[in-house]
């Protein structure tokens, strides 16, 4: 078979993995124990609907191939190129991100409007980016930079008041007890055996490890559990003592799992993956987050220029915040432990857009209105923000009962006439500029009498 073809083949079964999982046996919620959150954590997803906007950072040692010749993703490049375990760990040899500085990190997130940080902790290919006392096959025991980045990101983001997630792959493509195999993973030339528990334990003590050395922690954001769904079941996982463990040693960090499925006992919140939270039927009632790549690829691609637009980008927050969810935003930092300056100045111009708006974003919660083809909104207590992401017309009519005392278009702060009658508003001369990205409306609430 040709490498164009043994890719092919490859990314088919990836699609057909992600997509069967979507769809495939359904866990019964039911079975898993009772789950009581303590009232840290349900004060913490208060504040985590609160911040509405957080980055994502897939950084790891596959950040050095730059993708090249990965169809699905760089940080995909061992499974998909068919790279041995001994051959991809050599990779370590050669990493040292000498020009990470986490100060200019945090500043260029913060500078962003961002809130939060999530960090590859540990991805699919099973290298620690932290200094994992379990596993040698990390970032201080295997690379000539020596240094611990996520000691000094957890630093700098709590100095600078952003809270730090840990993404952690359950999927493990080095750990010899990783076994039996999932869809994934058959290409590494480990032995066709190990102990199923004893990977878990491994597991386990890397969590406690994230949750002890880094001060407070937001959330933990699992992935990779799809890739034994044919080959365990539900309690194999042990799913419900790994969340009992996290919430004893941090109750207020949150439990996300892109499993592709709804959530189940223990998870504080539900991820979507490169899509709104429009799927109805998929919809609980635990906070949302969409996670986003700005081009095709989590980790840092050479070649994908296919970058969406700061106004898509800022369209898919605003459209996210309508339906009540966060938007994390990804970027895959360069082997040399910078940010692609492409990303940098797409954060700027979405940071320069949230001083502006970010008013009618934070701290809001989705609707009242439904979303609508013109567009979404959002409130809090004084205010329902109507964003207008896709209306050329000088007046839109909404249905809205809720008595509205003013309404100001939020960028020029000018009054927006407006009438009210038998439960319809009628905003009048709209004027969309096509270079804004979206035109936000402050329809400011009557106090009750
Ligand atoms: O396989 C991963 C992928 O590399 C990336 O980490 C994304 C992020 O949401 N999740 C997985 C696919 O579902």
């Amino acid at each position: 078979m040709s490498t164009f073809n043994c890719v092919l083949l490859n990314l088919l079964l990836v699609f057909s993995s992600l997509g069967h999982a979507r769809t495939g046996v359904a866990i019964d919620p039911d079975k898993a124990q009772a789950y009581t959150p303590a009232p840290e954590n349900l004060k913490a997803r208060e504040r985590f609907q609160d911040n509405k906007f957080g980055i994502f950072l897939h950084w790891g040692l596959y950040s050095q191939l730059g993708g090249v010749g990965s169809p699905y993703g760089a940080e995909w490049i061992m499974e998909d190129l068919r790279i041995s375990g001994p051959k991809y760990k050599r990779l370590a040899e050669f990493f040292n991100p000498t020009g990470f500085d986490s100060e200019q990190w945090v500043k260029a997130f913060k500078d962003a409007g961002a809130k939060y940080i999530v960090i590859t902790s540990k991805h699919h290919d099973g290298f620690a980016m932290y200094d994992s006392k379990v596993s040698n096959f990390d970032i201080v025991d295997s690379t000539p930079y020596k240094k611990d980045p996520i000691k000094e990101l957890a630093n700098s983001a709590h100095k600078h008041g952003l809270q730090l997630f840990f993404y952690y792959s359950q999927l493990d493509w080095h750990h010899p007890d990783y076994y039996p195999w999932g869809r994934t993973g058959h290409y590494t030339k480990r032995e066709k055996s190990g102990d199923w528990e004893k990977y878990l334990q491994f597991q386990d003590a890397q969590l406690k490890e994230l949750l002890t050395q880094y001060g407070p922690i937001g959330g933990i954001w699992f992935d990779g559990w799809w890739d034994q769904e044919d080959s365990h079941n539900w309690d194999n996982w042990q799913l419900q003592r790994t969340y009992k463990m996290i919430h004893e040693l941090q109750p207020a960090t949150l439990i996300v799992n892109n499993h592709h499925r709804f959530t189940v006992p223990g998870e504080d919140y539900q991820g979507f993956e490169q899509q709104l939270p429009t799927n109805q039927e998929r919809l609980g009632k635990l906070p949302l987050e969409m996670a986003q790549t700005m081009n095709g690829s989590w980790g840092f691609s050479l070649t994908d220029d296919n970058y969406k637009t700061t106004k898509e980008l800022v369209q898919t927050l605003v459209s996210a915040a309508g339906r009540n969810a966060n938007y994390l935003l990804n970027t895959g930092p360069m082997p040399n432990g910078k940010i692609q300056p492409e990303n940098l100045k797409t954060f700027a111009e979405i940071g320069q857009w949230l001083k502006v708006f970010g008013k009618s974003i934070y701290g809001t919660r989705g609707g009242p209105i439904s979303p609508q083809n013109w567009g979404v909104s959002t409130h809090n207590n004084e205010s329902i923000f109507i964003h207008i992401l896709n209306w050329q017309a000088d007046t839109l009519s909404i249905e809205l009962a809720t008595p509205i005392k003013s309404a100001i278009n939020l960028k020029s702060s000018k009054p927006v006439n407006f009438k009210q009658l038998e439960g319809v508003i009628t905003l009048e001369n709209l004027k969309f500029e096509n270079e804004e990205y979206v035109q936000v409306i402050e329809l400011t609430l009557k106090p009750n009498d």
